[in-house]
């Protein structure tokens, strides 16, 4: 049985509201050392792609499959990450890893992106169970209002899946029901310091505004899925492949490692077929 660090009223307010933020979730040093990884990291330049938002921003971001023993991936495979994944996912199946994304909303130009549920991509590869996954947003840098932090919509995981159809390059949520969600349900701005972390349902309305400022945001967005939940368009196994955890403290003692190139990038292109 994993030992898990968050609460029954975390858990409840998880269900409740469609997300859960945790302040310092990675102290300060591990978050410096996830920063000096990402930019120094050749392989997430190299295979990062550009996604043009409505009004033709580009919002950038790399994306791969298998965590590895980089510094990413230790993240992603710690015992305290994947503890409060198993807690708060329904179900009681091995937690996998579907995907990370490294998103860099660069200053003055880092795109919008648009309102949309997670799942609202992911049933397209044919998931069945949207309660069996979760999204964790990690900042490494400060993510405020004016660089574009994420808003959500509190609660609108409980509408379930909304119709989706393109927005820019992206795929975005019906704005009628986005309208309708909002004439009840709050709007919020997460504004999180490096280090904290956003836990957020695959069904909950989110979007983020165009990075004016001249800060960069720059955060991982790492995926999570329940081995059970098998999606039936999608090739890679990572998200159906049980995570071994690594000890938390791994993230420091290991030498800064980045990621390379026999990570299973995706590529733009993968990405457009998604959207059928
Ligand atoms: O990083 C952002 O601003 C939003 C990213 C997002 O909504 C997503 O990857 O689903």
């Amino acid at each position: 049985m994993m030992k898990n660090q968050l609460s029954d009223d975390q858990k409840k307010a998880y269900l409740e509201d469609g997300f859960l933020i945790i302040r310092s979730f990675l102290n300060t040093q591990e978050v410096n050392k996830i920063y000096q990884a990402t930019v120094q990291d050749e392989a997430i330049t190299n295979n990062s792609y550009e996604l043009k938002d409505k009004s033709g921003k580009n919002t950038k971001l790399a994306l791969w499959f298998t965590p590895g023993d980089d510094v990413f991936g230790l993240l992603t495979k710690s015992k305290r990450m994947i503890n409060a994944v198993n807690f708060l996912l329904d179900g009681d199946a091995p937690v996998c890893h579907f995907h990370s994304k490294l998103m860099q909303k660069e200053p003055k130009v880092g795109g919008a992106w648009e309102w949309h549920q997670d799942y609202g991509y992911w049933y397209r590869n044919e998931f069945l169970y949207p309660d069996q996954m979760i999204s964790v947003m990690t900042a490494i840098t400060e993510s405020t209002v004016e660089n574009g932090c994420l808003q959500v919509i509190k609660g609108s995981h409980k509408i379930g899946r909304i119709e989706h159809g393109f927005s820019g390059e992206q795929v975005g949520a019906s704005q009628h029901y986005v309208d309708l969600a909002l004439k009840t349900m709050e709007l919020v701005y997460v504004t999180l310091k490096p280090g904290d972390v956003l836990f957020f349902h695959s069904n909950l309305l989110h979007r983020s505004e165009a990075n004016l400022s001249d800060n960069a945001r720059w955060s991982l967005i790492s995926c999570y899925n329940r081995q059970t939940n098998i999606p039936y368009n999608e090739k890679s196994k990572s998200c159906i492949t049980p995570i071994s955890p690594v000890q938390d403290e791994a993230l420091l003692e290991a030498e800064i490692k980045s990621l390379n190139e026999m990570t299973d990038f995706s590529s733009k292109k993968v990405d457009e077929s998604l959207k059928g």
